[in-house]
């Protein structure tokens, strides 16, 4: 049976699960545990015949030992890591890593700050706001030293709605076909969000680092962060100088998330949002950047997240010999329904995502119920008028589907340079399982 709690209350809610307005998919993800996380994000939730209807069924009261906190461990390095939404597939635990279930994941354009995918390499940092410092730094010992404050004030506050994507995206998908090394991630490693801060650009020309442009060769933007490994070394990535200095590619130094404070994992303080470009450039908890005639030495910029051809393995792989991942391919997933779902016969409507980077738009989503024979063009929903490509765009198909049959739903994306996803993962198939951006292929039956 499926049973919540509320306060110290549980309920068997399994008489009402199909009775849920939101669908029974969604009451189903918070089974098993506490119903505030879920209504606190979903606001209809808040209206007192809500919590009567739930009266109807209550079972008991949990046990004293369940209802108190789990204890943290001093030990650990991970015990200060901070608490997180229950609803988040978990990848890893230490250090977290997790994505929101799919059909959660295209409720909404925005991704709630609770929901939004988390890739941590290291342990959270714990950033005393007060006594934070950002250091900015370039050749002939030019830089600046900004507290937080100064970093609000001294420039203009500047909103980009940007969708963020992990090289790791799909990478299941990828191990299905050979074995790769990284983190399982479904689906679900991307979210969107609005994000605000300080022009990268604005601060480093306040900083006198406008002017290494080209000139004398491609410059670079180092940044690390202040989470750090067993030995002191901190994550690290860089972008070209050209992007960080560009109006267009509105880089930015972000402080808020959907117009909040940017939560722990996402890197609060303060992190970088390179708009357009793979996850890992987007240094979270963010201590120096500096501009160098190199790229970042971290071994997030040199000896991962690059492609590779099928036949290179872990004997032969030169990671010096790829360039490092920056702008990404076109991207779109079904996110509903689910594979090997039984669906209503009648209509059936098939929802997901479409993306692109380098800010080039999604201009259309082809979806096709035959496994690839034939296809319909999916709706495309609104997205924000201003500002380039950086965000998804959510899409949906509804079409009739008739009893006892099986469908083998597979979408595609064209974006404004027109480029297409491959339609199979073996061509692209790469030892770290990057990249992954084949049709995306979710087969289901129809039920009389
Ligand atoms: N920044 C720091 N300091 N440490 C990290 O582990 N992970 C990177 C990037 N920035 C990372 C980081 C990777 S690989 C990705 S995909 C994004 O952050 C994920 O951002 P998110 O956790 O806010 O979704
Ligand atoms: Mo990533």
């Amino acid at each position: 049976r499926v049973w919540v709690t509320y306060g110290t209350e549980v309920f068997d809610v399994t008489d009402f699960v199909e009775l849920h307005p939101g669908g029974p998919d969604k009451i189903l993800l918070a089974a098993g545990g506490a119903l505030e996380p879920f209504w606190a994000l979903y606001a209809v939730h808040s209206q007192p015949h809500v919590l009567e209807l739930l009266r109807d069924y209550k079972v008991g009261e949990l046990s004293p030992e369940d209802a108190a906190k789990p204890t943290g461990d001093t030990e650990d390095p991970f015990a200060g890591d901070p608490p997180r939404h229950p609803a988040l597939r978990v990848n890893s635990l230490k250090p977290f890593n997790a994505e929101p279930p799919p059909e959660l994941l295209t409720q909404s354009f925005l991704t709630p700050n609770e929901l939004f995918f988390t890739r941590n390499h290291l342990p959270v940092p714990s950033v005393e706001p007060g006594s934070y410092r950002l250091r900015v730094e370039g050749p002939g010992g030019r830089g600046l030293s900004l507290s937080l404050a100064e970093l609000r004030q001294r420039f203009p506050k500047h909103e980009v709605t940007a969708t963020l994507q992990c090289a790791g995206n799909r990478r299941s998908e990828m191990s299905r076909v050979r074995p790769v090394k990284g983190l399982a991630w479904d689906i679900g490693a991307i979210s969107t969000a609005r994000w605000g801060g300080a022009r990268l650009r604005d601060v480093l020309l306040a900083a006198g680092l406008g002017d290494k442009t080209g000139e004398d060769g491609e410059w670079h933007v180092c940044f690390e962060g202040l989470d750090v490994d067993a030995s002191g070394t901190p994550y690290g990535a860089s972008i070209p100088l050209k992007r960080a200095l560009s109006a267009d590619a509105e880089v930015l130094l972000a402080y808020e998330m959907n117009g909040q404070e940017l939560p722990r994992d996402h890197g609060f303080p303060v992190r970088v949002l390179v708009p357009g470009v793979v996850g890992a450039r987007s240094v979270k908890w963010l201590r120096s950047v500096v501009v160098s005639p190199s790229e970042s030495p971290s071994h997030w910029q040199q000896n991962d997240y690059k492609g590779f051809c099928p036949s290179v393995d872990w004997d032969s792989v030169d990671f010096s010999s790829a360039p490092a991942i920056q702008e990404l391919p076109v991207q779109s997933a079904i996110t509903e329904p689910r594979p090997g779902a039984a669906v209503p016969a009648g209509e059936i409507t098939v929802k997901g995502y479409a993306w692109s980077g380098g800010g080039r738009e999604v201009v259309r989503v082809d979806v096709s119920l035959d496994g690839g024979r034939s296809w319909r063009v999916a709706e495309l929903g609104p997205r924000p008028a201003r500002g380039r490509g950086w965000a998804w765009a959510l899409w949906e198909l509804r079409a009739p589907v008739a009893a006892g049959t099986r469908l083998d739903i597979v979408c595609k994306a064209v974006d404004s340079s027109y480029n297409v996803q491959p339609d199979s993962v073996a061509p692209i198939w790469n030892l770290r399982g990057v990249l992954s951006n084949a049709w995306h292929r979710v087969p289901v039956t129809v039920t009389r």
